[in-house]
This record gives structure tokens, sequence and C-alpha cells, in this order.
């Protein structure tokens, strides 16, 4: 079964964030698997994240998911396709929501298009932003019966494209899974997300910046738990099936910061009050049962505080890969007061 099944996967976006945290982890863990990439390095991708990989493992692709030709023809040659490549950052959707339509949108239902011609195996990346918020009184936490209802731009079109793959599921048949997984942390983050960008700002000496009142709560999960997730997904969940993703790891943003605060040896109060995000979702919260019993799928990075120290480390170790990106970023949330 499973693991055999693939020898040549294509991931879509591998040169962000979690995509190449995956592609490591495939490389690393599945040793018959050839991983293609097919990423169209946007201000988010920077082909070093996949820097390490041996050239016999992997083929890098640098184009669009909305190129239906070029998608095509990578899809005669792949026996599934793996799909991180997005727009995922809610402030810019907020502030430029056109790119997320077309790349959530166009780019999905043009990967799904290619699946349904060539009966390509198809694992579609989504997030829990798709159920929109809870209160943070509320004992209720997600589950894959809990309605949509997307707050932002960003999270609208990562739930439209959700209904794209169920939509080609049913009416065309492909070998489809969807995988909503709450917020990610670990090496190789964008330094516009709030865990990185909080840890840069210390290391270049300004202060960190927290939105509202910072009791808004995100449930976190180190990037490599959902790449070990992913590819018990990919391998043994069931076709038209959505599995939810998370590690019980529910935190304020404040307390986030204040761990960060601590192991970088600042004071608690070391940071920036500033403008709220508008439509701020005010608690996200996974309940993985399904993917604990159905699959056996388990975390591994249960400590917090040791992740983080890594994660801290990691940025430390390596300005070189952020240190170019840094003063456009801040200088994009000042101009929105953030
Ligand atoms: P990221 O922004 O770090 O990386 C996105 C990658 O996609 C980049 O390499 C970029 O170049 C590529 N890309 C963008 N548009 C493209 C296009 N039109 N064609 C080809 N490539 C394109 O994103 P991330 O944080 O790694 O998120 C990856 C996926 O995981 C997304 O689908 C996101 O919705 C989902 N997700 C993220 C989180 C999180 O905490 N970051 C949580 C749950 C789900
Ligand atoms: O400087 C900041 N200060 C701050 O307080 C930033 C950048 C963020 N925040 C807050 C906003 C959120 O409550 O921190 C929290 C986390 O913010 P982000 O890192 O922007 O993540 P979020 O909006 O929760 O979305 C993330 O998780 C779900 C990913 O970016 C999405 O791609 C994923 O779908």
């Amino acid at each position: 079964m499973a693991d055999a099944e693939f020898k040549n996967i294509i991931v879509t976006g591998a040169a962000g964030f979690i995509g190449s945290n995956f592609a490591h982890w495939v490389v690393d863990n599945q040793p018959d698997v050839h991983v293609t990439v097919l990423d169209a390095l946007t201000y988010a991708g920077n082909r070093e994240n996949l820097a390490g990989i041996p050239e016999k493992r992997l083929t890098f692709v640098h184009g669009d998911i909305c190129d239906g030709p070029l998608v095509d023809e990578l899809f005669k040659r792949a026996d599934a396709c793996v799909h991180f490549a997005a727009e995922s950052h809610n402030d810019n959707s907020i502030a430029n929501p056109a790119p997320f339509l077309r790349t959530n949108v166009e780019g999905t239902y043009t990967l799904l298009e290619a699946a349904h011609r060539h009966g390509t195996r198809f694992h579609h990346i989504s997030t829990d932003e798709v159920y929109g918020d809870l209160a943070l009184d509320d004992p209720a936490r997600f589950t894959e019966e809990t309605p949509y209802r997307p707050s932002s731009p960003y999270s609208s079109t990562k739930a439209s494209s959700d209904m794209l793959v169920r939509a080609w599921v049913r009416t065309y048949g492909v070998k489809a899974t969807i995988s909503n997984c709450s917020n990610n942390y670990g090496p190789r983050q964008h330094i516009e997300k709030f865990i990185p960008r909080q840890i840069t700002n210390i290391l270049c000496g300004i202060r960190p910046k927290l939105y509202g009142d910072g009791l808004n709560v995100r449930d976190w999960i180190h990037t490599e738990d959902h790449s070990s997730a992913v590819w018990e997904i990919l391998t043994r969940g069931r076709i038209g099936e959505t599995y939810l993703i998370g590690a019980d790891g529910e935190r304020s943003n404040i307390d986030v910061l204040r761990s960060i605060l601590a192991a970088m040896g600042k004071e608690p109060d070391d940071f920036d009050w500033v403008r709220d995000r508008p439509g701020h979702d005010r608690r996200y919260a996974i309940d993985s049962t399904k993917l604990r019993t159905e699959l056996g799928w388990l975390p591994k990075h249960t400590d917090f505080a040791e992740g983080l120290a890594a994660t801290i480390a990691w940025y430390a170790d390596n300005e070189a890969w952020w240190r170019g990106a840094k003063e456009a970023t801040e200088a994009k949330y000042a101009a929105q007061g953030q």
C-alpha cells in the first residue's frame, strides 16, 4: 500500500515556508520518491529554501499554477500532486485581494482540471481559517463538520478552493483529499508572519508589534508535524475526505510574544501595541480526532518552548536569508499603522 504507490509527486509552492519543509521531509523520509516543485517564486518564494536536497531527488520548475499548458505537461508524468502554492498572508489580502483570487481560486481550478484529465491523485492544502473564528470562552473547537464561515479575503479564497476540490471529486471523480491545518511555525517562514516578524524585529533592535488587545488565540503546530500529517493523508486518507490537522497548541498572541521576549532576554513589556487587523479572527482551535483515530497520526513537537527556541535560533543563524526583505516588510506595515 501507500508509501510505494507514489514515485513522482508534484509539490506546488515548495519554495515557500510549509511547502519547502514538506519537500525536505519527503526527501528525508521517503527514499523512493522524486519531488517535482512547481513554484512561481513570488515575494514569498525562495529557491534557497530547497538547498541541500540532492539534485537527483528534485526537479525545480519555475512556473505559475495558473499556466494550464505547463501544468498539463507536468501532470502527464506525475503520480500525485500536493498543492501548497497560495497567496498566504491575511494582511496582504486585505490591502490587495486580486492576487489571492487568481492564485488561490484560478490556480486550484487549473490543477484540478489537470488532475481530472490525467487521473492524478490530488491533495489540497487548506487552512482552519475557512471555519471563521470562535469566541475566547467557547469550549468548542473546529471539526470536519463545522460550517464554512471565512472572514478575510484570504480565507474566503481558500474556502472557495476547498469547494472547487469537493465539486471536482463529486462531479468528475477526481481522487482528492483536503487538509485544513492550524497556524504553522518553524524555520523558513516569511518575516511578514507573526512569530518571525517579532523575532527579526528584536534581532534588528525594533520593538515587536502586537495587534489589537493581543488576546486573539492561534493554535500553533510545528511545520514538521504538518508535513508528516499530510504524508499520512496523501498515502492512507480516504478519497473525498477532509482531515483537520492540529497539535493542541492554543495560545494567545500576547503569551507567544512574551515567550519570544523572555527567550531573547527582553522585558515582558518591550513591545508596541498597534492598529488591529480589520475583521481580525478572535480564536482558532482544531479538533484533530479524525486524523488521529483514523490514520494514527501524532505530532512530535509537543514542547512549544523548545520549538520556539529552535525557531529563534534558526533566524539568528540565518540573517542572510531574511535581511534583504526586512526593510520593505516593515515599511509596508508602517504605512498600514502596524
Ligand atoms: P508561503 O507564502 O510561505 O509560500 C507560498 C508559495 O507559493 C511561495 O513559494 C510562492 O512563490 C508560491 N506561489 C504563490 N503564487 C503562486 C503561483 N501562482 N504559482 C506557483 N507558485 C505560487 O505560504 P505558506 O505559509 O507556506 O502556506 C502554504 C500553504 O499552506 C498555503 O496553501 C496556505 O494557505 C496553507 N496554510 C498555511 C498555514 C500557515 O500557518 N502558514 C496554515 C494552514 C494552511
Ligand atoms: O505583527 C503582527 N502582530 C500581530 O499581533 C502580525 C504579523 C500578526 N499579529 C497577529 C495576527 C494574528 O492574530 O498574530 C496572529 C498571527 O498572525 P499571522 O502570522 O499573520 O497568521 P494568521 O493571520 O493567523 O494566519 C496564518 O495561519 C493560517 C497563516 O498566515 C495563514 O496562511 C494560515 O492559513
